[in-house]
């Protein structure tokens, strides 16, 4: 069939929490366009470089077709049996709490609502805990602690029609791409002032009026002294304050803090104290800088008192917003998704809400008290205490916090299954069952955005081999275990009525998250469903929250809390001197399985790397390129030195991305130790202590193929290319010959190969022929090596004429590493159009180049390659 014939889907991208709106057109062929739904509220059209190439990672190369056994293909049937005889012979000789789910803020709310409907309401565990643990926990914390309710108060529309806008640990221009370009055209329309605070300097630092680059962990300090600005600035809003409880003893607290531990200057204090006062629409948008610290919940507490001294909370352009990360981060803690709540914002702990929701499912007693949280749950997993394990969507070999002894944990369990789409995963390659899941495409039901919006996902592809929906392979498990009623269900519109049900009954207990005017809509509405906020009631529709004064707690008032500046938990001494953050980059999703398949995507950052200040690198010998090993008590890793004044001295920084599938050395978690927020259980995956020392490569290599290769070497990092594979390499191990080890490497024992040796510097380009095509090369120094990576990435499959060389031919131009993902222009066509032509701005860079004006995730970037010139012109 003609691609361009079939119409357009509207659904939403399954990546970060702003949760845009896309329009997908299969191509007839397996294939997928996708562009930005004009209409959806959350991006009205726009979409990032990981939405705009989400039609690159449909294919079907990877993506797991059948169960497996043991490594063995198994089918459905065999399979489902075994995971429901193995659940249900553990809970019969060890009880309930033997077994356990781990589950994901990506699963869409039917499969969530099943998910925890099985483990909750009929296994009779609370021991469902979700990654959602390592993301948003400290904000549920905190907020239920402030507001008595899980709730964010705005709207995406408080950015639009904010005159400040606070960044509190969060890299919003690459980590929420789409809101980050609201806050820029409200900034261009209304001057909109902008405050990041963030130890490191980021892309969202580009347009930001101050950087308070504060010491890591010191954000209470900051917030308890804003506090008392608040009240000695006669900003605080006494009205309000008779909705409010605690401000004597949350000021007193305040004033007993010292802001000096911020290692800020005052000046740059009193900058931000004062726009502030002189701001009265102030959102601040806080993210993982905020929530993944062992005083998490502390942070997001100080930051919520403020907004309820000066009363500006709920009402156009001001409020406290928590951006949730992951596409259904929202969802999942409305369905109850972890082990201390129950669906609808019902409280576990609570008899009242327990009874009702166990007599609307028909089901047994639920449990009384909360399950393991997820560092707890994966500890009991590697106690033997939980003997069968189901992990869903989601891969914590490699995201947890001490990553490797949670690999070995799920390893070691007498039963684990996991469902994903893909077999190629740390966790999928520790299951004993491997169930294939739908993909995105591929399925459908609804997610919940970081503002409350509720938003369709919609299946406009096949689902590949025997896939199956995961709300679909959860249901026939319950049933299989002798719940057939219950788990009944014929459609995800079904699910989505019983849970718009519930929360009718939710909201009879004074709950605010109530949907229940959606409790009838038939299969026909359910399919048309239009972007909408909650609550969705008979006589309320979407809106803010708490600007009214009315809050959650039985007496209706809000809280503020007392609370005292604490350090992060692990100390820095002599053997760990490094302060080690982590987090994201622009073009990869976490673990890397869907974003790692569009060559575009990974161009922009290829390899792991850690960024240091110039300083601390050139104390340590560490040049420009060179290796570094990292090692913490939990182990070590070895990552590329970016050197950068962008970090402060003694703090690196790494990405979180890379995996044993794309580079074993840079499993960055494997490193960071499991502490946790005691109010939250979140862990504190930005400040680990480490130490930092050059890695004594032998040789350094740079290869690509147009076929799949492993490396086998100390390091090593792959990604995909346009034509195949390329792949950094180091090792400290000397090689004698070099032509087995490049066969070795790539696989090709019998091709024909050209070698460039010399031998005395340790420099060998070798290539494989087939005919005049090239099949690989490998390029070897005792330095890091120079080679045109972008060019030799695109000879794979070509005539290889000048291949050895590693250098582009004279009349073709080097574009350089790709900056705009969407429109492919590299950094070097970029320099040279600044220039050589002179164009200064990011606009004109659009209009000659093109860069910038799909997604302008790169704006920054743009910018700082025009500040970097503009400099040189005024140091000329
Ligand atoms: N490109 C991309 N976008 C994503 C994702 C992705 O994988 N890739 N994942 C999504 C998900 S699930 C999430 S949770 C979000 C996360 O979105 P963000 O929270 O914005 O991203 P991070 O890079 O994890 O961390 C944000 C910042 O916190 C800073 N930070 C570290 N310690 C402190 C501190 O003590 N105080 C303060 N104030 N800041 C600190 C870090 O330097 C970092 O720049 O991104 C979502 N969007
Ligand atoms: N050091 C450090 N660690 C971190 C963080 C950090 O900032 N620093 N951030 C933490 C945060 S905020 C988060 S959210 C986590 C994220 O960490 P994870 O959730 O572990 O990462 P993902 O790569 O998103 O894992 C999703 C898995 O689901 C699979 N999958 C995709 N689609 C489907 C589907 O439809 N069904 C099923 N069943 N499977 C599917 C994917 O192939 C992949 O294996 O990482 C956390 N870990
Ligand atoms: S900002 Fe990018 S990743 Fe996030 S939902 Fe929109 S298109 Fe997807
Ligand atoms: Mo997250």
């Amino acid at each position: 069939m003609d691609g361009s014939s079939l119409p357009e889907t509207r659904s939403t991208c399954p990546y970060c929490g702003v949760g845009c709106g896309v329009l997908l057109r299969p191509d007839g062929s397996g294939g997928l366009t996708v562009r930005g739904d004009p209409d959806h509220p959350a991006n009205f059209g726009r979409l990032c470089s990981k939405g705009a190439a989400l039609g690159e990672t449909v294919g079907h190369q990877e993506r797991l077709l059948t169960p497996l056994v043991n490594g063995q293909q198994s089918t459905w049937d065999q399979s489902l049996d075994l995971v429901a005889d193995k659940f249900s012979s553990t809970i019969a000789t060890h009880g309930p709490d033997s077994v356990a789910f781990y589950v994901s803020g990506q699963l869409l709310n039917e499969d969530y609502y099943v998910a925890n409907k099985l483990m909750k309401g009929f296994i009779g565990s609370a021991n469902i805990d979700t990654n959602s643990r390592l993301c948003m926990a400290s904000t549920v914390a905190g907020q239920k602690r402030a507001f008595g309710t899980d709730t964010v108060p705005g709207t995406y529309e408080d950015l639009d029609e904010a005159d400040l806008v606070v960044l509190v640990g969060s890299n919003l221009a690459w980590c929420h791409p789409v809101l980050y370009q609201r806050v820029m055209a409200a900034r261009e329309k209304r001057g909109t002032k902008i405050v990041v605070i963030d130890p490191r300097r980021t892309a969202s630092c580009d347009q930001a009026d101050l950087h308070l680059a504060l010491t890591p962990g010191s954000d209470v300090a900051l917030f308890n002294h804003l506090l008392t600005q608040i009240y000695e600035g006669g900003a605080f809003d006494k009205t309000f304050l008779a909705s409010v409880q605690g401000f004597d003893d949350a000021l007193h607290a305040a004033y007993a803090d010292d802001v000096a531990v911020t290692g800020l200057q005052q000046a740059e204090i009193d900058r931000f104290c004062d726009l502030w006062m002189r701001y009265e629409k102030v959102v601040t948008v806080f993210s993982q800088g905020v929530n993944q610290s062992t005083s998490g919940s502390d942070k997001v507490n100080s930051i919520l008192n403020c907004h309820l001294a000066a009363g500006r909370i709920g009402k156009p352009g001001c409020g406290p917003f928590s951006v949730t990360g992951q596409p259904n981060a929202m969802g999942g803690r409305e369905v109850g998704g972890l082990a201390n709540m129950l669906a609808c914002h019902l409280d576990l702990e609570n008899a009242d809400h327990r009874a009702t929701v166990q007599q609307f499912w028909n089901a047994g007693p639920l449990p009384q008290q909360a399950g393991l949280k997820a560092v707890d749950m994966f500890r009991a997993v590697a106690a033997g205490k939980i003997k069968a394990l189901w992990i869903i969507h989601t891969n914590p070999a490699v995201s947890m916090p001490d990553a490797d002894a949670v690999r070995a944990a799920i390893t070691g369990c007498d039963f684990t299954v996991v469902s994903d789409v893909t077999a190629r995963t740390d966790t999928a390659r520790c299951a004993d069952v491997l169930l294939p899941a739908t993909a995105w495409a591929e399925k459908s039901g609804t997610v919940t955005n970081s503002d409350r919006t509720l938003s369709r996902q919609r299946a406009v592809l096949a689902a590949p081999g025997a896939a199956r929906h995961d709300w679909d392979i959860l249901a026939s498990v319950g049933r299989r275990m002798g719940w057939t009623h219950a788990f009944d269900y014929e459609n995800p519109a079904e699910i989505f009525r019983e849970y718009a049900a519930l929360s009718g009954l939710a909201a009879a207990f004074g709950r605010d998250f109530d949907i229940s005017a959606l409790a009838d809509t038939d299969d026909n509405s359910w399919d048309d469903m239009q972007p909408q906020r909650w609550p969705v009631t008979a006589n309320r529709k979407g809106g803010r929250f708490f600007a009214d004064g009315r809050f959650y707690h039985p007496d209706g008032k809000a809280r503020m809390l007392p609370l005292r500046w604490r350090p992060p938990a692990a100390k820095t001494e002599p053997r760990f001197p490094f302060r080690l953050n982590t987090g994201r980059i622009r073009d990869q999703w976490h673990t890397m399985t869907r974003t790692g398949l569009s060559p575009r995507l990974s161009a922009h950052l290829a390899e792991p790397f850690v960024d240091i200040h110039p300083e601390d690198a050139a104390r340590l010998g560490i040049s420009r390129a060179a290796l570094v090993r990292l090692t913490s008590p939990q182990g070590s890793a070895i990552l590329r030195a970016r050197i950068t004044d962008a970090q402060n001295r003694g703090e690196l920084f790494a990405p979180m991305h890379w995996t044993g599938e794309t580079a074993p050395a840079g499993r960055i978690d494997s490193i960071i130790a499991a502490q946790t927020d005691p109010v939250s259980g979140q862990p504190e995956s930005k400040a680990a202590v480490v130490a930092a020392e050059k890695f004594q490569a032998a040789w350094y290599g740079f290869a690509v193929s147009s076929r799949e290769f492993r490396p086998n070497v100390a390091y090593w990092a792959r990604a995909r290319t346009q034509s195949g594979w390329r792949a950094e390499l180091a090792s400290d191990v000397e090689v004698t010959n070099w032509e087995d080890q490049a066969r070795a490497l790539f696989g090709l024992p019998d091709a024909s190969m050209q070698m460039v040796a010399d031998t005395a510097r340790g420099a060998y380009r070798i290539a494989f022929l087939e005919g005049d095509k090239l099949l690989a090369a490998l390029f070897v120094s005792k330095a890091p090596v120079a080679v045109m990576r972008d060019y030799l990435v695109e000879q794979t499959g070509h005539p290889a004429s000048d291949v050895l060389t590693g250098l582009t031919p004279a009349d073709r131009p080097n574009a350089g590493p790709v900056l705009c993902a969407c429109m492919n222009v590299g950094v070097n066509t970029i320099i040279t159009a600044i220039e050589q032509q002179g164009l200064m701005t990011i606009e004109a860079l659009g209009a000659a180049l093109g860069a910038g004006t799909n997604c302008g995730s790169c704006k920054p970037e743009l910018a700082a390659l025009i500040a970097a010139r503009q400099m040189m012109e005024a140091a000329e």
